[in-house]
């Protein structure tokens, strides 16, 4: 007979933290919200840590080249989305890989003997106002000299001139050797007071430029998530059905980790894909696997020694209904508090401590903060970020509300049949496991992490923890009554206006 758990299935808002002691030392501006990605204790493995404790999900409405960009620049990580062909998905990763590094490889580029109308064409379709000149026009011909919008007036100079009468020549030019140091460039924009400055190789080709803009940028965004060579960092979701052409494709590109993107992860076939991405590439590359809901599944993923972090919930998505038609799934909180038991567990019989990410389901800022106190070390989320500007979908207004489409990986719409079929020969959905739906627009990336994280600090001030470890380690947690669910919000009071940052902190909800 089947067996029959006694704890029933719970979600978040089940749950309230108690406070503890706030310290006078503590400061909410000093408070840590860096979170692991990679395994930890293992030996002789580099590890790999986000500013932020949160991820985007593996989705289509969600994880572009935008908000991937946006995202990493405010300390977390996106996962571009693998239900699309492994080019735009390389693609993707390779224009966030490419989106600012202190040394750019320059995107527009002329020949001198070019006319003042051409630079105009290529200054409108690149967005850059200052182009470099080299004698074949490529990134890496020899430098000639560096035109601007100053260098000419669109109405009043001939636009059929050539560039070499109007653009700074070379020998006017301050400029960088190959080799100079990021910090050395940027001195020398500060020094001679230039907005970008040509990195030159011995031979007097080009080979890179250096901006100003970029300095300033980096400095208004401390957290950003860097890698070796200051290229934001970016995931990428796998499956296990083309692994062994995507991956291997995704790192080349400069993907610095992948996710497996699967409903149900506890199975064999992830297991398969994890041994063969590790048997390649080696122990360094991150690996996310999942999605589990239970202490067995945490142990046949954890046990194999090869999964970085692992990825709790099944069918508790905003958009998803897997638990309606399979009737497969578990109450997001149950789930996690089981899995992050069993977690600790594994860290003090093996010293290997494994991050979880709680993914899906979080229906506010509130959610997100237990899921950390319960033992997530990052969360995961879909519609927290299909409701940014920065997600890839198009606003729509509706009754004069803006909103954006947001639809599941499970849906018609969307195809990812890979996430759904493990062991299935069928290469197409046979039924939907998710919506199609919309979302409100509540603003940039920036905006709502702003008023995220502020009360995620905010609680972590009520419970005296310094960072998300303590955190942890400090929540003492109690299950609600129904009245005590009536008696948190408002009672007993008329309400004449709704304060718009409530609503936008409560994402619609
Ligand atoms: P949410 O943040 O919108 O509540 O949930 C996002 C998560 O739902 C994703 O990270 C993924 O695990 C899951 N998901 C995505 N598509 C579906 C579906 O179509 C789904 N059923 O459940």
């Amino acid at each position: 007979m089947a067996k029959i758990l006694e704890d029933i299935s719970r979600t978040f808002a089940e749950y309230l933290l108690i406070p503890r002691l706030t310290r006078r030392d503590q400061h909410i501006d000093a408070i840590d919200l860096s979170a692991p990605l990679s395994r930890e204790g293992v030996q002789g493995q580099e590890k790999l840590s986000m500013n932020i404790p949160i991820v985007s999900a593996c989705m289509q409405a969600v994880s572009g080249t935008d908000l991937a960009v946006a995202l990493a620049r405010q300390g977390g990580l996106s996962m571009i989305f693998c239900s699309q062909s492994i080019e735009s998905q390389v693609d993707m990763v390779k224009k966030v890989k490419a989106h600012k590094a202190g040394f750019v490889t320059s995107g527009a580029n002329i020949k001198p003997d070019a006319s003042l109308r051409s630079v105009l064409e290529l200054m409108n379709a690149s967005g850059h106002s200052t182009i470099p000149v080299t004698t074949d026009g490529s990134p890496h011909g020899n430098f000639v000299g560096l035109i601007t919008d100053q260098d000419f007036w669109e109405f009043e100079d001939n636009l059929d001139n050539l560039v070499q009468a109007h653009m700074t020549a070379k020998a006017d030019v301050i400029y960088g050797e190959e080799g100079i140091t990021l910090r050395e460039a940027n001195q020398l924009l500060h020094r001679h007071k230039k907005d970008c400055l040509p990195i030159l190789s011995l031979e007097g080709r080009l080979s890179a430029l250096v901006f100003k803009k970029d300095y300033v940028d980096h400095q208004m965004h401390p957290l950003e998530i860097l890698d070796d060579n200051k290229r934001l960092r970016v995931g990428a979701a796998i499956n296990t059905h083309d692994y062994q052409d995507r991956v291997p494709a995704l790192i080349e590109a400069g993907a610095d980790v992948l996710c497996f993107d699967s409903s149900d992860g506890f199975t064999e076939f992830q297991m398969d894909g994890v041994a063969w991405i590790r048997e390649q590439f080696g122990p360094d590359i991150v690996i996310g696997g999942g999605n589990v809901v239970s202490a067995e599944g945490f142990d046949y993923l954890a046990m194999s020694g090869l999964v970085d972090f692992i990825k709790v919930g099944i069918g508790g998505g905003s958009i998803c209904i897997t638990r309606e038609q399979k009737g497969v799934g578990r109450g997001q909180a149950s789930a996690l508090l089981e899995v992050a038991a069993r977690r600790d567990a594994y860290f003090e019989e093996t010293g290997v401590y494994v991050p979880l990410c709680s993914d899906g389901g979080l229906a506010n800022d509130t959610q997100i903060v237990m899921a950390l106190a319960m033992g997530a070390d990052f969360v995961m989320m879909g519609r927290y970020f299909a409701m940014t500007e920065e997600s890839p979908t198009s606003k729509i207004s509706i009754n004069g509300q803006m909103y954006k489409p947001y639809w599941g990986e499970g849906t018609l719409r969307a195809q990812n049949w890979q996430r759904y079929s493990e062991g299935m020969s069928s290469r197409k959905m046979v039924f939907e496991e998710g919506v199609d739906a919309f979302v409100p627009l509540v603003g940039t990336v920036a905006e709502v992490l702003e008023t995220t994280l502020h009360k995620l600090k905010s609680t972590m001030m009520n419970l005296g923890a310094d960072n998300l470890s303590s955190f942890k380690e400090q929540a003492v947690i109690t299950l609600v009554s129904e009245q005590s669910i009536v008696e948190a919000g408002t009672s007993n009071v008329f309400k004449f206006s709704r304060n718009r940052d409530a609503d936008e902190s409560d994402w619609g909800n």
